[in-house]
């Protein structure tokens, strides 16, 4: 099989606020339907889809009622089939979200095979994701089962080999439907130690990231489904480090294609998590993407990213969201595209869409925010403290409506939007992309370039300038081919050695350059030499 997926760029699309058709003020697939020749102007090669299963959406949807049911908010099995359809005659292919560390406590199996799921007499001091214990005690059956996020969504017990082959029936049947591929949630935690033995404060982490048979389970997946087909598969594994990515990636260990890593989102938080924050330094950011470009290379395979529907946008993050928004948006993609991997676009991104902040609580949705904020304020923490952290890490960052124009709600919806759409749709929507200078005309020659220049799937990579806090610079080279990256994560304006080679593609208009490179606030560069002719 080849492996087509190291060309390829992916769209992420969060169903729910992408687009609606009918009206409810939910995104659907009849929405989906009516922007794939949007999607196939990007020139991505990929969808990914997260859930669209049935849910009470206790998690938007990461808590699945049914594996084998459209959620009836986003359609019917039909507008699925037809969206599949859509997605195949325009060249595209379609990445459906698996979720199977853990079901909706609505899923039938909950009731009817108890035996699937993990109980305990006594619960361990394991606390869940989404705040308190990771425990719940179930009346009727006087036990506790582990839930690692909400109390909906209850832990699979991948001990069992049934509930295996329930799993891998399931995704034969969509596979069967023509869907090319698998994003797999948290897969990295199937496997729990089981002992369950407590966790230092509470962390239950040591016990079931990269678990004791994990590598076994993903073996047997590969070997009972996914090499039956010339899909692409991609494991979201928190805690994973390079050496656990070698053995999920590595070619002959026949697991996933490719992992997403959180390292390098990690970086700006302190150690007692996400809320609370902490500036980046380029420099912790630059050795961490340097080491997964190194180690992996020709071990394994890297996925490439900046956003998903978990993570703030990255313009408001690592770029600068007002004076220099555009600036910003187009250096952090040059940044990401020129690596080795597989690049994933975040709905939005390739419009540089920004953070949101809402002042009121009542305004966001997500179920991780709102556990958050009601357990530290319940601990006396102030509501201003608590809404700074949700401003710039919060996960409805990512979810207010796509923008698609500057009418009412967006263009997202005719209804009342499930959450607020951000207030600057009217500067930044995807009607703009017309413009010149547009952030998403940018995304097109990044995406193409990928197609062209063999360079960018196959270079090595080369980190320039190791100790600069605000450039990140590094080169590709493999055969006759070489690409020299130039990034200003800074508003500084700098002064460097001009590179050598043909400038490929930079942010700015071009300057005269009298044997230096000037770089402006947030500048990309990048200077292309080998046997292709650019620019013509
Ligand atoms: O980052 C984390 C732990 O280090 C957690 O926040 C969590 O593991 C991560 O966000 C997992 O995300 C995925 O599974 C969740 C769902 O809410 C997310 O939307 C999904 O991407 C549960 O299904």
């Amino acid at each position: 099989m080849t492996e087509w997926w190291k060309k390829a760029v992916v769209y992420q699309i969060y169903p729910r606020s992408f687009m609606d058709s009918d009206g409810d003020g939910i995104g659907d697939i009849q929405g989906i339907i009516r922007k794939l020749d949007y999607l196939a102007e990007l020139g991505v090669d990929v969808l990914w889809l997260s859930p669209v299963y049935d849910s009470p959406n206790d998690d938007n949807g990461y808590d699945i009622r049914d594996y084998q049911k459209i959620m009836q908010e986003f359609g019917t099995m039909d507008d699925f089939e037809r969206m599949l359809e859509g997605v195949h005659e325009r060249g595209m292919r379609l990445v459906m979200d698996l979720v199977v560390n853990h079901t909706s406590d609505e899923h039938n199996w909950f009731t009817q095979r108890p035996d699937y799921y993990i109980w305990k007499d006594q619960p361990n001091n394991w606390r869940s994701f989404f705040s308190g214990s990771a425990w719940q005690f179930d009346e009727e059956r006087e036990q506790y089962y582990l839930h690692l996020f909400s109390k909906k969504q209850p832990d699979l017990n991948w001990e069992n080999e049934e509930l295996r082959n329930e799993v891998y029936k399931m995704m034969r049947w969509w596979l069967d439907k023509g869907v090319d591929g698998f994003r797999m949630d948290v897969i990295n935690m199937i496997s729990k130690d089981q002992d369950f033995p407590d966790g230092i404060d509470g962390d239950g982490t040591p016990h079931f990231f990269n678990g004791p048979r994990v590598h076994e389970f993903l073996q047997e997946m590969n070997e009972k489904v996914l090499s039956d087909y010339d899909i692409v598969t991609v494991g979201e594994m928190p805690g994973a480090a390079t050496e656990d990515a070698k053995l999920y990636t590595g070619p002959d260990r026949r697991e996933l294609n490719m992992i997403f890593t959180f390292e390098h989102m990690n970086l700006d938080q302190g150690p007692s998590g996400k809320w609370e924050l902490q500036p980046l330094r380029l420099t912790d950011l630059k050795e961490n993407l340097e080491k997964w470009q190194v180690e992996l290379f020709e071990k394994g395979w890297n996925s490439l990213y900046w956003n998903n529907h978990d993570q703030p946008r990255i313009v408001s993050r690592f770029g600068n969201d007002a004076q220099y928004r555009k600036q910003s948006a187009k250096m952090l993609a040059t940044c990401l595209h020129f690596l080795q991997g597989t690049p994933y676009i975040y709905q939005g991104e390739e419009l540089g869409m920004t953070n949101v902040a809402f002042s009121s609580i009542d305004e966001y949705r997500d179920i991780e925010t709102l556990n958050m904020y009601k357990e530290k304020r319940a601990q006396g923490i102030p509501h201003e403290e608590l809404m700074k952290s949700i401003h710039a890490k919060g996960r409805d960052n990512a979810r207010t409506p796509m923008q698609w124009d500057d009418s009412l709600n967006a263009g997202f919806t005719k209804g009342d939007p499930w959450i607020s759409v951000n207030p600057n749709y009217p500067e930044i929507n995807a009607e703009k992309r017309h413009e010149a200078d547009s952030v998403f005309g940018y995304y097109q020659k990044l995406i193409a370039f990928r197609k062209e220049l063999e360079v960018i799937t196959k270079g090595n990579f080369k980190l320039l300038h190791r100790e600069d806090e605000e450039i990140f610079a590094y080169t590709r080279r493999a055969a006759d081919e070489q690409l020299t990256v130039y990034c200003n994560f800074s508003e500084t304006p700098r002064e460097l050695p001009l590179p050598t080679g043909q400038v490929l593609i930079g942010n700015y208009p071009p300057q005269e350059n009298q044997g230096v490179m000037k770089l402006r606030p947030y500048e990309a560069l990048c200077f292309y030499e080998g046997h292709q002719k650019i620019g013509e």
